[in-house]
């Protein structure tokens, strides 16, 4: 398989009109007929072949304006077809027949059957395992679509758009007829057929139109897609309300399938859902679980515009849509919930995955140019990073500006395959702002380090604040520009109020937020009466690693007196990490592990703090964790010592911290009935923080036992469930909650992937023998992508202790499952393979074991394009 770049993006030669497909499902052998209506494009090369996509399609029809076609005019392998000698301007039918194999296709891409269900996923380029076709986002039509089914198997037959009709058709037969009027890619088709239980409801748009609603679930669990429901009507108010975007079809449907290969997906007026992201009920989800189903239902939701009405030219385009929609259901999720809680959780994912990817062997540009397999570019790069750049244009323009942007782009670009340059230029044509040096967002790769320093001279009333950037090298890209860097930031006086500096020189500053542009740059701030504490990069407001020289006692008072809660979770994690790093070379040495009082005590201060809400005490209480200790430590790693040494710190805070943590746990309790909203998810946190201090304090699983049993929703009890499994792994109480565990959920394989993952997750070399068992235990399906996620994946990215084994036993049974999963399904193997992206940052024992791990996949001759790719990257 060979790269594909940007820089040779061509449109096609010719234009797609319209397409009518007709399926009839058998499980099997599934037949479909495929009209397509072409014209050459004005200007196109005249005798240019039609070259269609395909993947492992056998062509057994062909048909141009209804006659069947002479062999020498066309050619056709299972990856493209070719037809040659086709007319000059006027359209032409081509019919394509294929018959397709739903049930023997383990890849999850294109047609499949989930529990007896038809469905489909066609992003990035599954539609070409359907029917040949032009495959590509830039390749817009409406389509109409036949399905037909076994009736008594299939009640169901859902596709794209409006309902047209249907009606019985031969031997139990019967088909459905859907119409979808708005253009688009061939990605975001899908047809779903079967046997399934709805939950419906309505909602009135701004325009008045009435629009179904329908959450489709396996027969029985339809209790547990209210609160789904429940997220898509605020999704669609809230797109309305801030962005003015209205729903466009007459229905809007949800379909739930347990064999998914991500979370969800934004199929026009169809989504289809893997279900753990959308069942819910008290006793089987956590609040975590709740706050995933209201952020992706949100953002697949937000999709039917940015993505859908307005999609990607080509993949490069990628984050123009993920990027958008993450910012989108960022903010939603923001409205919905505590904005400074919801901040902190976003930053906190970006540091731990991101930051980690931008620093090794797969760094990439949120706009890539060259890739060799689509499907591993939906990574948190292009959706998290992505977001992150337009929260900086939000920050760089003030809402009024971004505002205006944003309805600009809706406005100039509906019905287009847009790129990132498009986006951009209307910001700059909304507002006027010059945005080309900012757009290196998007072209270079890497985290930008930002050293910082600041003076305060007394006698002139001036702070000096020094600032110098520098991006590090990437795979491909050596040599840096300096970038546009927005930093909000804050001078804090004694009393905590905000000083306003009556001049600014050095570069440009716009109300609190101050431009980096040059590599150097110093920014003097007069009229400043007293020594102020520098609050920089506040609410994150770019993506960078920042450093910035700060004392304890500056930093605890930011903790203290900032009256924005994630600038004082900032500052106690810049507290905190010093701590643990320390922690963890002093246990690698073999020395007393010390833990700072003044951490200690901004800590716990904090945590009583009844005047904050919970869920940020609870964020607090958290404090950095391994992978981010890893990531500060950068290089000669030993996760080891990591864990034994944060472990140390955690245990004296929990020790000086004892009576606090009691008082949390007595005042957290509730007894009434269950709700999932965020405070009461907030005071669940802070107890559940609590009670993960109190077992460190009282060295005895019995507490986490006492909880277990008391556990009246599923956030409890998973929390006590872990605590046990986690701190007392041979204790007989964690044997006795897992086995009841089990015993109470062995029907609702969601709640037993939780069951598989605290278990994988248990830290030390013991674990990997634990893995091994559990994947003989009958739960364990091998070919279901969320099974392999929570076992596999958990062990893998979750357990550093566990996967980094010193002996290297955790790298041969990554590689060892990877060649197994590979030639089923390539997309879940290549991105479990990720997981080992770090691996240069290790100490030289685990580095070598983990590049021979490596290498040993490497050397398999059958590897799947997407794990090639990755593996042959990460040796790179
Ligand atoms: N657009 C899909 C992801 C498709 C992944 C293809 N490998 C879900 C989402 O981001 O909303
Ligand atoms: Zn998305």
């Amino acid at each position: 398989n060979k790269v594909v770049e940007l820089a040779n993006y061509h449109p096609t030669d010719f234009v797609l009109e319209r397409v009518d497909l007709t399926f009839e499902l058998d499980p099997t052998n599934s037949k479909v007929d495929a009209r397509l209506i072409f014209h050459r494009r004005e200007g196109a090369d005249a005798t240019a072949p039609l070259v269609l996509d395909g993947d492992e399609l056998t062509l057994s029809g062909l048909l141009l304006d209804q006659n069947e076609l002479p062999a020498e005019q066309y050619d056709a392998t299972p990856q493209s077809l070719t037809i040659r000698d086709l007319p000059g301007a006027s359209p032409f039918e081509i019919t394509v027949t294929t018959f397709i194999n739903p049930e023997a296709n383990s890849q999850l891409m294109g047609l499949y059957r989930t529990n007896g269900v038809y469905c489909t996923q066609c992003e990035a380029e599954g539609f070409r395992r359907i029917t040949y076709f032009p495959d590509r986002p830039d390749v817009l039509a409406p389509y109409t679509i036949t399905i037909i089914a076994d009736k008594a198997a299939n009640p169901l037959l859902l596709s794209n758009g409006n309902y047209l009709g249907g009606g019985n058709y031969d031997e139990g037969r019967h088909f459905a007829a859907w119409f979808d009027p708005h253009p688009k890619p061939s990605y975001l088709f899908a047809l779903v057929a079967g046997d399934l239980g709805v939950v419906e409801d309505t909602f009135t748009t701004m325009s008045g139109r009435e629009v179904a609603l329908k959450i489709y679930v396996e027969r029985g669990k339809e209790p547990r897609a209210t609160y789904a429901m429940d997220a898509l009507k605020r999704s669609m108010k809230w797109d309305e309300d801030r962005f003015g975007r209205e729903y466009d079809l007459d229905i809007f449907m949800v379909v739930a399938v347990s064999d998914f290969n991500m979370g969800a997906m934004e199929n026009k007026g169809l989504n289809v859902f893997n279900d753990k992201y959308v069942l819910a009920d008290p006793e089987t989800a956590t609040d975590q679980d709740y706050a995933n189903i209201e952020a992706i239902i949100a953002h697949e939701y937000f999709h039917n515009w940015t993505g859908n009405r307005i999609t990607c030219r080509d993949w490069f385009q990628l984050s123009l849509k993920e990027g958008l929609t993450v910012f989108r259901d960022h903010e939603f999720s923001a409205d919905m919930r505590s904005r400074p809680v919801k901040r902190i959780a976003e930053v906190r994912h970006l540091k731990s995955e991101q930051f980690p990817e931008d620093a090794g062997p797969l760094a990439h540009p949120v706009r890539p140019t060259k890739y060799r397999e689509i499907n591993n570019f939906y990574t948190t790069t292009v959706y998290e990073k992505g977001s992150e750049v337009i929260r900086m244009i939000a920050t760089l323009l003030g809402p009024e500006g971004f505002k205006k942007g944003m309805d600009l782009y809706f406005d100039r670009h509906d019905g287009d395959a847009a790129t990132v340059e498009d986006f951009v230029k209307c910001f700059e044509d909304a507002t006027g702002r010059d945005l080309n040096q900012f757009s290196l967002w998007y072209h270079q790769a890497g985290t930008p380090l930002v050293t910082a320093s600041g003076a305060y001279d007394a006698a002139a009333s001036t702070f000096t604040l020094s600032l110098e950037q520098r991006v590090p090298a990437t795979p491909g890209q050596p040599t840096k520009e300096p970038m546009h860097i927005p930093l909000s930031f804050a001078l804090i006086l004694d009393n905590g109020s905000v000083a306003t500096p009556t001049a600014v020189s050095g570069g440009e500053v716009t109300g609190d937020v101050l431009h980096l542009t040059e590599q150097k740059q110093t920014f003097t701030f007069s009229g400043v009466s007293s020594r102020p504490v520098l609050s920089l990069n506040r609410s994150f407001s770019a993506p960078i690693n920042l450093h910035l020289d700060q004392s304890a006692d500056d930093l605890g008072h930011i903790a203290r007196h900032d009256s924005d809660l994630f600038a004082r979770w900032q500052a106690l994690t810049d507290l905190a990490l010093p701590n643990l790093m320390q922690a963890s070379r002093d246990a690698r040495e073999g020395k007393e592990v010390e833990a700072s009082p003044a951490l200690i005590s901004a800590l716990l201060e904090t945590a009583g703090n009844h005047a904050l809400e919970p869920a940020f005490r609870a964020q607090v209480l958290a404090l950095p964790g391994e992978s981010d200790i890893a990531r500060e430590l950068g290089s000669n790693n030993d996760p080891d010592a990591i864990h034994a040494g944060r472990t140390a710190v955690l245990k004296a805070i929990a020790g000086a911290g004892r009576d606090l943590f009691q008082h949390l746990l007595s005042e957290t309790r509730t007894d009434g009935e269950f709700s999932p909203d965020a405070e009461s998810a907030g005071r669940r946190a802070l107890r559940n923080s609590a009670l993960s201090y109190l077992t460190y304090a009282e060295q005895s699983p019995s507490i986490a036992a006492k909880a277990f049993d008391d556990a009246n929703n599923m956030t409890d009890m998973l929390q006590a469930m872990t605590l046990l499994a986690h701190r007392f792994p041979d204790a007989e109480e964690t044997s006795a909650a897992l086995q009841a565990f089990l015993k109470r959920f062995d029907n609702n394989p969601l709640v037993i992937d939780k069951w598989f993952a605290v278990q994988a997750t248990i830290p030390g070399a013991a674990t990997l023998g634990r893995v091994r068992a559990l994947m003989e235990n009958p739960h364990f399906v091998r070919g279901n992508p969320n099974r392999v996620r929570s076992l596999v994946g958990s062990f893998t990215f979750s357990n550093p202790t566990g996967f980094n084994r010193a002996d290297g036993e955790g790298y041969r049974f990554l590689a060892e499952q990877i060649l197994e999963i590979d030639p089923k399904n390539p997309q879940l193997a290549a991105r479990i393979l990720t997981s080992m992206r770090s691996w240069r940052s290790l100490e030289p024992q685990r580095a070598d074991q983990a590049r021979s791990a490596l290498l040993s996949i490497d050397r398999s001759s059958s590897l799947s394009n997407d794990v090639r790719d990755i593996v042959e990257r990460m040796l790179k």
